[in-house]
């Protein structure tokens, strides 16, 4: 039996993309009954019913390597970020709380900086924020046509998430990354439509370089949640490092006296501002722990 990968879920239908093509399909009973939902990024294996009319069933889901709830998708193995220089200012807040996230869920996250166009120099005050973090960095405009390619590079081969506050650009970049890469289907209203709605329901778009990109609609708000306090250390890369040879155990790189987290910040191997937040979620972690148990 043929096998493919949902890319959307809509209205009992489910598109699955394989070798043959994409097949509109149901789902059927076997799994159903365990309450399986198959969701987009899913790969399934299914029955052709009528291969003119490309109509199938999805007979079997097989296991998932993750899922995200919001948006609901199942696979993926790549978050970019997007944050633009300027309308909106970064929330950094925001950004570092995603970054956390993206590190407990052991997903790989590329951070894009958007509309540079707008501010050159702020561009280099984010890039130095989080050179030292390790995730890939792509300066992006689409006005002056710059970033793509290396963006493409990014992408090729992988399935990405699209997340950020919301105008920042993330749909632009979408169908500029998909002019450029997606074969053409002549579907022109398709498009028009993916750039303005925001998006309810996943959908894996797929590059023309292999690999599928997801938009998501812009949040304003994000907490931190299911982490311990003194795990969030791990979830800094540029700490990675030190952790472990502070001179108490349990350091919460905050005010214990030989801190190695603290002197890499003296020294200026750790950025400043990434460490402050560090300590206000910590707070508000620990603080969190503490209702939770009195
Ligand atoms: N100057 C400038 N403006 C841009 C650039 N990219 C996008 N924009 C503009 O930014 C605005 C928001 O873009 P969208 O792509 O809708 O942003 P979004 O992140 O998808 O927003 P939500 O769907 O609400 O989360 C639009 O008016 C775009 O034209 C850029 O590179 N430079
Ligand atoms: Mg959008
Ligand atoms: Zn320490």
């Amino acid at each position: 039996m043929p096998s493919g990968v949902i890319v959307k879920g809509i209205g009992g239908f489910y598109y699955v993309k394989s070798e043959d093509g994409v097949y509109e399909c149901k789902a059927r009973g076997a799994f159903r009954k365990d309450s399986k939902i198959p969701l987009p990024g899913d790969e399934v294996v299914l029955s052709v019913v009528d291969e003119e009319k490309k109509k199938g069933y999805i007979e079997e889901i097989c296991p998932r390597k993750m899922q995200l709830i919001r948006p609901a998708v199942a696979n993926i193995n790549q978050i970019a970020l997007v944050v633009s220089v300027k309308s909106p200012l970064p929330d950094f807040s925001l950004l570092d709380k995603l970054l956390v996230t993206v590190m407990q869920k052991e997903i790989n996250a590329v951070i894009c900086i958007n509309k540079i166009d707008l501010d050159e120099e702020y561009k280099n005050t984010i890039i130095d924020c989080y050179k030292d973090t390790g995730f890939g960095i792509v300066s992006i405009s689409s006005v002056l046509d710059v970033g793509f390619e290396q963006l493409g590079e990014m992408l090729k081969g992988k399935t990405t998430v699209f997340a950020g506050q919301s105008g920042v650009g993330k749909s632009t970049i979408l169908n500029r990354v998909l002019d450029s890469y997606v074969m053409k289907t002549g579907n022109v209203s398709d498009k028009i439509e993916r750039g303005k709605h925001t998006t309810r329901h996943a959908e894996l778009l797929e590059l023309k370089s292999g690999g599928f990109v997801v938009d998501t609609p812009g949040f304003s708000s994000f907490e931190l949640s299911d982490i311990e306090p003194e795990h969030l250390q791990n979830y800094y890369p540029e700490f990675r490092e030190y952790i472990g040879k502070c001179k108490f155990v349990g350091c919460s790189h905050i005010s214990e006296p030989g801190c190695r987290v603290k002197s890499a910040l003296e020294d200026g191997m750790i950025n400043r501002d990434r460490y402050e937040r560090y300590i206000t979620f910590y707070k508000t972690l620990k603080d969190k722990q503490r209702r939770k148990y009195s």
